[in-house]
């Protein structure tokens, strides 16, 4: 409280009192503080205020970039030749949003991007192409549009490509919040592609069939040993789901991929998803405290974002920032994939979702 204005201390004007404040601060500043009244309400705010936007990033147009990229770089010598999907409100960052990276990745035939791991976990959607691999862990999986890869941190990862056709894919990284928490380490391999160890698909057998070899226990990577969603599979599960019962009224029908051994996410710093939005529909307006990266397998919706609109069609990659109202209005059955870093808010529960339709 301030003291009463007596003879000797005399009542001081706003602008005094604001001079005398801002050469404290500047003084307590040279010796690294600074006065949490000045900031309170914009460190803890009543609901999350992201400086990411909604995006929308038309394949048609990255398409294009991605061909003259093609013709400047080889995978070789970019090690992976992606184009970064920047957030417009985190430009500089190489974010998608505030904790996520997430660019379009091709490989021509006959290239190689050699092997390496990192701390980062990385995920893929294939967008475009069939037959250019990944091997993780010793493992090739042979890739086909709509198939959903992972890449748990500190796995060995190359790719490849032995078709006759570029390969495109979304890859997704934990990119951000692994720097936020100073966590990041990185080496390559001293092969270009690493030894495999299993013959390939073997992973899928062992443990995507509901089943799991007999003594098998969590790894201490926490990743799920499955490290391949055929599209084909999940695809059946959506369309198959319609006959079952309504969709959820924000959601259409929508399904988390999992660690089959565990239930939890297939990695544990993100989680990734599949929902079908039957024709016609339009949704309820949903938000949650993850924002998601969102790519479009089939069919074509109109996306309201607060006051952003726009239409995606397949292979349109578009991001929805954390807590913004969204709807989804159906043209045709459309089938979107989608990530975010829903399973750490979870593991640290921070995670919010409003369903109610009302925002
Ligand atoms: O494929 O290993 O988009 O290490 C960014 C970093 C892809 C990869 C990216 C990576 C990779």
């Amino acid at each position: 409280m301030t003291p009463p204005a007596t003879a000797s201390t005399p009542t001081r004007s706003p602008e005094a009192i604001r001079a005398e404040r801002e050469a404290f601060y500047a003084r307590i500043g040279q010796d690294n503080l600074a006065p949490l009244w000045e900031q309170l309400h914009n460190l803890v705010t009543k609901t999350p205020t992201s400086a990411c936007v909604p995006a929308h990033w038309s394949y048609n147009q990255v398409r294009a970039y991605i061909t003259e990229a093609t013709d400047l770089i080889t995978a070789q010598e970019a090690e992976r030749r992606v184009l970064i999907l920047e957030n417009p409100g985190l430009r500089g960052k190489a974010a998608i949003t505030t904790s996520l990276y997430a660019g379009l990745q091709c490989i021509l035939p006959g290239e190689v991007a050699r092997a390496h791991r990192h701390s980062q976990s990385a995920l893929r959607l294939i967008l475009e192409g069939d037959g250019a691999y990944t091997s993780v862990n010793g493992e090739k999986t042979i890739m086909r549009r709509g198939d959903f890869v992972t890449t748990p941190s500190w796995t060995f990862h190359d790719h490849g490509n032995d078709s006759d056709k570029p390969m495109v894919w979304l890859d997704g990284l934990d990119v951000q919040l692994v720097a936020a928490l100073d966590a990041s380490f990185a080496e390559s391999s001293n092969d270009d592609q690493q030894a495999l160890q299993r013959p390939v698909g073997d992973s899928v057998l062992r443990y995507g069939n509901g089943m799991a070899p007999v003594d098998w226990t969590p790894a201490p990577n926490k990743a799920s040993p499955l490290f391949c969603y055929p599209y084909a599979r999940t695809r059946e599960s959506l369309f198959g789901m319609q006959a079952g019962g309504q969709p959820d009224p924000c959601l259409g029908y929508k399904l988390r991929y999992i660690d089959p051994l565990t239930g939890g996410a297939p990695m544990p710093t993100m989680g990734a998803y599949a929902q079908l939005l039957p024709r016609g529909m339009t949704t309820l307006p949903y938000q949650c405290s993850s924002g998601t990266v969102f790519a479009v397998l089939e069919g074509e919706v109109d996306v309201q974002v607060n006051d952003t609109r726009f239409t995606a069609v397949p292979n349109d990659v578009f991001v929805i920032p954390s807590w913004a109202a969204h709807t989804f209005s159906v043209r045709d059955d459309a089938v979107l994939f989608s990530f975010s870093d829903r399973p750490v808010q979870e593991a640290l529960a921070l995670y919010r979702e409003n369903r109610s339709g009302r925002v």
